[in-house]
């Protein structure tokens, strides 16, 4: 046995006649230089011995290869290239054989495809993501994976970013074989044994020919008119459809060639740096000040006060998550419809195939409802869901403050409330921290964690514990009406408003939004959430309004006349009948231009480009605001809150990453010049002012 020690993040180690090629490089052995580098000399090790007859590869840690270095993309290249490591690897004159435990993903999967066979532990996940980073598999992974599983799966596979557990990898031709248990090494070298045993012979994955090209071909057709349809404008969806045809039609070498290009061009493109920055952002968020004060305090047992959509929605959530959920309503008529609003949404997965009645029942089993506060006396964690209105909130905090184990974390689910007043209405305000659950609850992936001015650290913590632990996305924001997301987007909802009463129709307005990337476009919005809502919200703060400020009065008109939205089959759309795509409404139009007339405006067109460049510039206005005032920690909280909470394309990054692409200067002087006509609400931000002054992006104050 002789080990000969490379570059830290691969070592290599002889067992017989084979060659142990150990990657480590923690956290996720992603394949940045020195591993390229260790995987490259690795194989010259085992071509320059000949007492080696097979390669073994494994890795250190929970993954296998979570792709390439991500953090490398947008940097020069440094030798080798991964397409020269897969190359070496597939055309070595030895056995290799790789053993895949955890994540083998993109780069890590492409590796794998270049061995001669692959042997997988039961935790293994494998995937090719790279389109969710706006990139293809460029390391020979569109012309492998066709040879290995058919080119329909493996195109699907590739769209959509999925990860194959072991067996369905088995299946799906992408495994060999399957082995028990978590040792790696130990399953590995069995297997390259018995392969050596048996004078396997080195399969090279180039080799496997593509079984009926033709159809192949008309396949790929298919799947890209569903993909032009579907991708909404994503750049390498069809790049990777590209790939795959010359996959079928060119010869191994020429295609690889064909993939290098269109690779480059999606590393090149601002979908990449957008779908990217969102990545780590989403990251990011996680790392708050608090958790390096406080460990999170333990917590097994929650509470949800409110039984209504919201407070199902978190139900819902916390029992998926694995917790026992007591429920409480105020009396027995609303405890049971609580009970039933649960048990809508398992009803519905039932109703689809996608759960078992017993599956159900299990989870029933750790669901209690109640009417009394003294049941909850010794839960660990509560979130208080009910009706919208400081004082009845604080009622419901003085109630938890009566009957509450100490130590019990507070939370409340508001989105506009003043969360250090409702604190305040309990003797422990150190406990008392804001939730804000996006609807449907169990399915948003965003949660705004409102941390008030005098809650302790290990509360804080343990919010981002449960976000954890509920799969949500957590972004910390700091008390004020709205947080992050509801302030920000009371702001560009207002420049929407104004672009329609200076000309636009709402149609209009939305179909630039949509064109964006959103999936719906604010008026769309409103009618999905209740024209009601935001009704409510105006006439609340209508005391408060300052009467200088610009009001555009159209959603009042439409609330008046009973139109709430989709639930009224009628908002800003019209919805008959069987119908959810909103109709336009001659009737909307009327009123929008009686609104003009009596202000005095006479309407004027709209370039979509000009509609886009108000409602953005509204939008990082108030986010420099929410930065600059730690309402959200740094621009990438903006950014995640709006991508996880609000359908921001997630392509373009954020609304702060986006403005950092558009170049700062450009997106003041629009708010300067927009200030011209109104400059009560163009004021700019200081922070944007300050950043335009010195030369720097929003990127900038990320950092650290
Ligand atoms: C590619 O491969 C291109 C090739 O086709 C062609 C090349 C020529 N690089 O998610 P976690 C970091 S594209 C760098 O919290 P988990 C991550 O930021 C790549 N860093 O853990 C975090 O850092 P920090 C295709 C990476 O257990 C830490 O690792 N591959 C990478 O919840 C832990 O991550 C992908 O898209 C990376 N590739 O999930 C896979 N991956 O601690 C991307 C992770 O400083 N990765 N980090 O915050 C994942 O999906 C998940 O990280 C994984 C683990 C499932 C692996």
């Amino acid at each position: 046995m002789g080990a000969a020690p490379l570059a830290s993040a691969v070592t290599t180690v002889r067992t017989g006649a084979i060659l142990v090629v150990t990657i480590n490089n923690p956290p996720v052995n992603a394949l940045g230089q020195a591993v390229r580098q260790g995987l490259a000399a690795a194989m010259q090790q085992a071509e320059a011995d000949d007492a080696v007859a097979a390669v073994l590869l494994v890795a250190a840690g929970k993954a296998f290869i979570a792709g390439a270095d991500i953090r490398e993309f947008g940097k020069p290249a440094v030798p080798p290239s991964l397409p020269e490591v897969c190359r070496s690897m597939e055309e070595c004159s030895k056995l290799v054989v790789a053993a895949i435990h955890g994540a083998a993903l993109g780069g890590g999967l492409e590796v794998a495809m270049s061995a001669h066979y692959r042997l997988a532990l039961p935790g293994a996940k494998l995937g090719l993501p790279e389109v969710l980073l706006g990139l293809l598999p460029g390391s020979g992974g569109t012309q492998r994976a066709p040879r290995l599983m058919g080119v329909k799966a493996a195109t699907e596979l590739m769209l959509s970013g999925k990860q194959l557990g072991a067996k369905a990898a088995l299946q799906a031709g992408l495994v060999d074989r399957l082995a028990e248990g978590d040792d790696a090494l130990a399953a590995g070298l069995a297997y390259a044994n018995e392969l050596l045993a048996q004078k396997a012979p080195l399969r090279r994955t180039r080799d496997i020919a593509i079984a009926d090209p033709a159809a192949a071909l008309a396949e790929l057709e298919q799947l890209k008119a569903e993909t032009a349809k579907k991708s909404r404008g994503l750049f390498s969806p069809l790049k990777i459809i590209e790939c795959v045809q010359a996959a079928v039609q060119q010869p191994f070498d020429q295609g690889l060639a064909t993939e290098r290009a269109l690779f480059l061009e999606c590393l090149d493109s601002p979908q990449r740096a957008g779908l990217v920055h969102a990545f780590f952002a989403e990251r990011e968020v996680a790392k708050i000040p608090e958790a390096k004060l406080a460990a999170p305090r333990p917590f097994s047992t929650i509470a949800v006060i409110g039984g209504g959509t919201m407070g199902a929605g978190i139900t819902v959530s916390a029992l998926d998550a694995g917790f026992a959920v007591t429920m409480i309503e105020r009396d027995a008529e609303s405890i049971a419809r609580g009970q039933a609003n649960v048990e809508k949404v398992y009803n519905g997965l039932i109703a689809k195939g996608r759960m078992t009645p017993e599956a159900k029942a299990a989870i029933m089993a750790r669901y209690t409802p109640t009417t009394r506060y003294e049941d909850i006396a010794q839960v660990d964690l509560v979130i208080e869901a009910v009706f919208e209105d400081l004082e009845v909130k604080k009622a419901v905090f003085r109630e938890l403050d009566r009957v509450c184990k100490s130590g019990a974390v507070l939370a409340t689910n508001t989105s506009y409330l003043d969360i250090d007043a409702i604190a305040d209405a309990t003797k422990r305000p150190q406990d008392v921290i804001g939730l804000h659950f996006f609807s449907p609850a169990n399915i948003m992936k965003l949660l705004e964690i409102v941390v008030p001015s005098k809650v302790s650290p290990d509360v804080v913590a343990t919010a981002f514990e449960l976000a954890k632990k509920l799969k949500k996305v957590p972004v910390r924001a700091g008390v004020c009406d709205g947080f992050i997301g509801n302030r920000i987007l009371a702001v560009y909802k207002q420049a929407a408003d104004f672009i329609m009463e200076d000309g636009a129709s709402p149609y209009e307005i939305d179909a630039a939004v949509r064109a964006f990337g959103y999936p719906m476009g604010p008026f769309q919005v409103t009618d999905l959430a209740g024209g009601d809502i935001g009704w409510a919200t105006r006439k609340r703060r209508a005391a408060t309004r300052n009467p200088l400020a610009r009001y555009v009065e159209v959603a009042d008109r439409i609330c008046e006349r009973g139109w709430y939205g989709q639930k009224t089959g009628r908002g800003f759309y019209l919805y008959p009948e069987g119908v959810r795509v909103g109709q336009n409404d001659p009737e909307v139009l009327a009123i929008v231009d009686a609104e003009r007339a009596k202000k005095g405006v006479t309407p004027r067109a709209f370039t979509q480009e000009e509609i886009l460049r108000r409602y953005m510039a509204a939008m990082v206005n108030e986010g420099a605001k929410v930065v600059a005032e730690g309402i959200a920690l740094r621009p990438l909280d903006v950014d995640v809150t709006f991508v996880a909470g609000y359908g921001f394309p997630r392509h373009r990054g954020g609304p702060m990453k986006w403005a950092d692409m558009q170049g700062l200067p450009s997106i003041l002087a629009d708010i300067e010049a927009f200030a011209k006509e109104d400059p009560l609400f163009w004021q700019p931000a200081p922070l944007l002012v300050q950043l335009v002054k010195e030369g720097r992006n929003f990127d900038s104050l990320n950092q650290g």
